[in-house]
C-alpha cells in the first residue's frame, strides 16, 4: 500500500460533527492511496470542511477482549469499515476501480446493476462510474446491515449518484431482475453454505443474456502446504497494514463461525451447476479471488 503522512496547518477545517474549535491547527494526515484519513489531534477525530473524506482508523480488536464475539457489521464496524476493508483485503482498491471497467462492457441500457452485500456502496459506485454512458442503468445496493446503508447514502450523495438506490434486506429475501451487472463482492462467504446455491441460481435468472455476475470471495485451498503459506502470506499483509498479532487473532477468532470460506473449484462448480456458460477467474490476491460468470 502506498502510505505517506503530513502534517498539515488547517484553514477553514471544521469538527466532523459540530464544528467547533480544533484544539490545534495542526492535522497529521495519511494519505493510502484511495483516499487521505485524519487523527493525532486529541482524543477526537476531524475532517476537512469541503470535499475531502476523512476514513476513520480501525482499532476494534486493538484491544484485548475477555470474550470474543461472532463478528458483525454493527455500527461500530460501519464507523471505520473504509479504512478496515482496504487494511484487510489485499487489493480491495483496485478490486473495485476494475469493477468499473468489468462494469464498462456489460452493462446494458435499460437493466438494473446489483451490489449485493454492498457496505457501503463501493462496488454500486463502480458501478455508477462504469455505467454513465449507458441510458437507462439503475443500481441497486442491497445489505442487512442499516448503519452500513446509511453512511452509503451519505456517500453516494456526496458523489452526485443519482442512480443508486439501497435497500436494507437480506439478499435471500430480495427478487431480482432485468440484470446486465450483479456483483456479489465478499458477501456469499458470509452465507451458511447450504443457501449460496439457491442464491447463485436466483442471480442467473435474473441476468439477461449477455450479462455477468463479478463474484469475490476469501477462498480456502485444499492443497495443506498451499493453505498454510497463503495464510503466512496474508498475516504479513495485515501486519504490513499495522494491525497487531492481537488484532489479527481477536479478528480471525471473531469471524471463526461467521466468514465460511469455499475453494475456487467449489465455486466454479456451484456456478456452473446453475448454468453460467462462462465462468473465469479474472483477479487474485493471496486467498482473495474474483470469478466472472456470464450468462450467454
Ligand atoms: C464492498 N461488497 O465494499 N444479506 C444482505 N447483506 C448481507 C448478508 C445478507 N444475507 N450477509 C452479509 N451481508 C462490499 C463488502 S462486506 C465483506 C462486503 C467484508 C452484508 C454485511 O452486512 C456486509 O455489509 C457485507 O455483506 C459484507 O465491496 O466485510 O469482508
Amino acid at each position: 500500500m502506498i502510505q505517506c503522512s503530513v502534517i498539515v496547518r488547517l484553514i477553514n477545517w471544521e469538527s466532523a460533527h459540530s464544528g467547533e474549535v480544533l484544539p490545534s491547527n495542526l492535522i497529521h494526515l495519511t494519505y493510502n492511496a484511495t483516499s487521505w484519513c485524519s487523527f493525532n489531534t486529541g482524543s477526537k477525530q476531524y475532517q476537512p470542511a469541503h470535499g475531502t473524506r476523512v476514513k476513520k482508523t480501525d482499532t476494534v480488536f486493538q484491544n484485548p477482549l475477555e470474550a470474543i464475539a461472532d463478528f458483525s457489521f454493527d455500527a461500530t464496524v460501519a464507523d471505520v469499515f473504509e479504512d478496515m476493508v482496504n487494511r484487510s483485503v489485499p487489493g480491495y482498491g483496485l478490486l473495485i476501480a476494475l469493477i468499473k471497467t468489468v462494469t464498462c462492457q456489460f452493462a446494458q441500457k435499460n437493466s438494473h446493476l446489483y451490489d449485493l452485500g454492498c457496505s457501503l456502496g463501493a462496488c454500486a459506485l463502480s458501478m455508477h462510474d462504469g455505467s454513465v454512458a449507458i441510458p437507462g442503468c439503475h443500481i441497486i445496493g442491497i445489505d442487512t446491515s442499516e448503519d452500513m446503508l446509511h453512511r452509503a447514502q451519505i456517500l453516494t450523495r456526496q458523489k452526485n449518484a443519482n442512480n443508486i438506490e439501497f435497500i436494507c434486506e437480506d439478499v435471500r429475501n430480495v427478487s431480482l431482475g432485468d440484470a446486465s451487472v450483479v456483483v456479489l463482492n465478499l458477501t456469499l462467504q458470509f452465507l451458511p453454505i447450504e443457501d449460496r446455491g439457491r442464491l447463485i441460481q436466483k442471480i442467473f435468472h435474473a441476468l439477461l443474456p449477455g450479462g455477468v455476475l463479478i463474484i469475490s470471495e476469501k477462498t480456502s485451498n485444499p492443497n495443506d502446504v498451499d493453505q498454510v503459506l497463503l495464510s503466512q502470506l496474508y498475516h504479513g499483509f495485515k501486519a504490513d497494514q499495522g494491525y497487531s498479532k492481537l488484532e489479527i487473532s481477536q479478528k480471525r477468532d471473531a469471524l471463526d463461525n461467521v466468514l465460511i470460506p469455499e475453494s475456487i473449484s467449489e465455486h466454479q462448480a456451484r456456478l456452473e451447476s446453475v448454468g453460467f456458460e462462462q465462468v473465469l477467474p479474472w483477479y487474485q490476491a493471496f486467498s482473495f479471488v474474483s470469478l466472472l460468470a456470464i450468462k450467454k
